[in-house]
């Protein structure tokens, strides 16, 4: 079968954003588009002559195209085994621990995570390497320039392969190995969490659950792990069918996107527990009746429990948070004195200190949550590890919030998303705060700047610097606010503010994220040009 090289030009923009390539479909449909990134991501992951790959997406528009090309692309440079998820499904976190388990040399993830999707909708690429993690900054650098001068490709003719027939099958210099998607990563749950302690709670039949799979990734796993394996009633999964589009929907687990699922919590016949997870299956949402947990609210309490949990029964190295994720993890980890480590936002910062060992648990404010058991976030996970502190504790989601915030206090945390249609405008109003941070101690702004600074992080590791990764403003009475731009969408520039406030005893603990921090969003978004610049007064999503 014969192996030739196309000849190709560069394409400008195939710069990676906060977890991988995220383009709108029809971007990615261009002739040699993803040819050119896939060898780009080829060139530069050693050398892949005789190695495996694994490959699988989150199910959505173009991704039996984008795998039939990864696997011509595969075969073409030498590589001798793709594994790849039948039907070409994999969930994130399941692709991160095959390609662990397979010791593969790394794994091409085709998802644009919680992007919506369809023939107009977005799509994504992002490549792990042999950890499971995602591409280190400098390997995504060496990436994107690459693709920057790319004028060749490397393709195996090797005609139209079945990704739906388990088993394997070979393509001229290729193997192509269909695997169970789900079979492997429900084992590694089994290992982690009291299946039996779960599965009698779950078939009481007084404890009711809801799992949104929100037509993506994690449908078909849900469904296996619990409805087949630990019980629960049929139907406990809706909207367990991935489809292309999501069923028209945005596949993220968030109070707005999965409206639904907020309003069916807070209605009359609500169930105990409910929960949803993203595209790919790597958020996820925590629901108890009339409460959406906050995600760090949600990643303190899973460490504060943790040792009533059977895989972290020995208790926790240490813990990490994302930059603007919200410092209630700090305070259970001061009590249980092990580290707290404070990363840029994207997994990828995590996964040095995993990888050595020096945290068990991180979790970040876009509903991320995960332990060392991967290298990437996993929604699942999460959804287990609250089902089995609700069975070890015979305490509700409710009385575990609320137990929370009265002995460590509650740390308010809500998002300020402001879309600006120009691109260009908002990296301009960026860097405009960026400027302003020098100065912004003698704002006036009702309550007193006691710090503003650009964080700037250095692996402990490798010792690698990653500078301007968000402008952090801390005020008197402990509240704090940050500002990035959205590393993950496709169209124009999102300023997202997060806004965090502190509160211990006083004042009424249990109203809303959003109301007990409007006054804040209203100073934050003052210290911007926002309103001067984009004429936005107030944001496009609140979360
Ligand atoms: C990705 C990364 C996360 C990160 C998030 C931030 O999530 O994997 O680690 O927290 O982006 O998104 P933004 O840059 O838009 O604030 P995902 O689930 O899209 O892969």
């Amino acid at each position: 079968m014969a192996t030739h090289s196309v000849a190709t030009t560069p394409f400008p923009d195939q710069q990676p954003g906060t977890a991988g390539l995220r383009r709108k479909v029809t971007v990615f449909q261009q002739e040699h588009y993803l040819a050119n990134f896939l060898q780009a991501i080829l060139d530069c992951a050693g050398d892949l002559r005789g190695r495996s790959l694994v490959a699988g997406g989150d199910g959505r528009y173009f991704n039996r195209e984008a795998l039939q090309i990864a696997a011509e692309l595969a075969a073409g440079n030498g590589v001798d085994r793709l594994i790849v998820g039948q039907g070409g499904l994999l969930s994130t976190p399941a692709a991160s621990l095959l390609i662990g388990h397979r010791e593969a040399a790394g794994g091409l993830l085709l998802t644009a995570s919680h992007n919506p999707g369809g023939p107009d909708g977005d799509f994504g690429i992002k490549f792990n390497t042999a950890s499971g993690g995602q591409a280190s900054e400098r390997l995504t650098a060496e990436i994107f320039d690459t693709s920057r001068h790319m004028e060749r490709y490397f393709v195996a003719d090797i005609g139209q392969v079945d990704f739906d027939t388990p088993g394997e099958r070979r393509y001229g210099p290729l193997t192509v190995e269909i695997v169970d998607p789900v079979a492997d990563y429900a084992t590694v749950m089994q290992g982690l969490f009291d299946f039996d302690r779960i599965g009698a709670l779950l078939r009481t039949g007084e404890f009711r659950m809801r799992f949104d799979a929100l037509h993506a990734a994690t449908g078909p796993y849900a469904r296996t792990i619990l409805e087949d394996m630990l019980g629960a009633p049929e139907g406990t999964v809706v909207n367990g069918e991935p489809l292309e589009d999501f069923g028209g929907g945005h596949p993220d687990p968030n109070p707005v996107d999965a409206a639904s699922l907020v309003a069916f919590m807070s209605a009359d016949g609500a169930a105990d527990f409910a929960a949803a997870s993203d595209g790919d299956g790597d958020r996820n949402m925590i629901l108890g009746r009339g409460l959406v947990v906050s995600p760090g609210d949600s990643l303190a309490i899973l460490a504060a429990h943790a040792t009533r949990i059977p895989g972290y029964a020995d208790g926790l190295a240490g813990v990490a948070r994302s930059m603007p994720t919200s410092r209630a993890i700090d305070r259970v980890a001061e009590r249980l004195d092990i580290p707290c480590f404070e990363t840029p936002t994207g997994w990828r910062f995590f996964s040095n200190l995993l990888e050595h060992g020096h945290i068990t648990l991180c979790g970040e404010e876009s509903f991320g949550t995960s332990s060392n058991h991967a290298r990437e976030k996993d929604g699942l996970w999460a959804v287990l590890f609250w089902l089995d502190l609700q069975a070890a504790t015979g305490r509700d989601v409710v009385s575990l919030v609320r137990g929370h915030w009265a002995d460590y206090g509650r740390n308010v945390f809500c998002r300020h998303d402001y879309f600006i249609p120009d691109a260009q405008q908002g990296r301009d109003i960026f860097e405009a705060l960026e400027k302003s941070v020098p100065s912004l101690a003698r704002k006036s702004v009702g309550l007193g700047v006691t710090g503003a600074d650009i964080f700037s992080y250095r692996d402990p590791i490798d010792d690698s610097v990653s500078d301007h990764q968000g402008v952090r403003v801390m005020l008197e009475d402990g509240s704090r606010i940050v500002y990035r731009l959205s590393g993950t969408g496709t169209a124009g520039a999102t300023l997202r503010i997060y806004l965090e406030r502190i509160m211990t005893g006083s004042g009424d603990m249990t109203a809303s994220a959003a109301s007990l921090t409007g006054p804040l969003g209203h100073i934050a978004r003052d210290l911007t040009t926002l309103v001067e610049s984009a004429g936005l007064a107030a944001p496009t999503g609140v979360i």
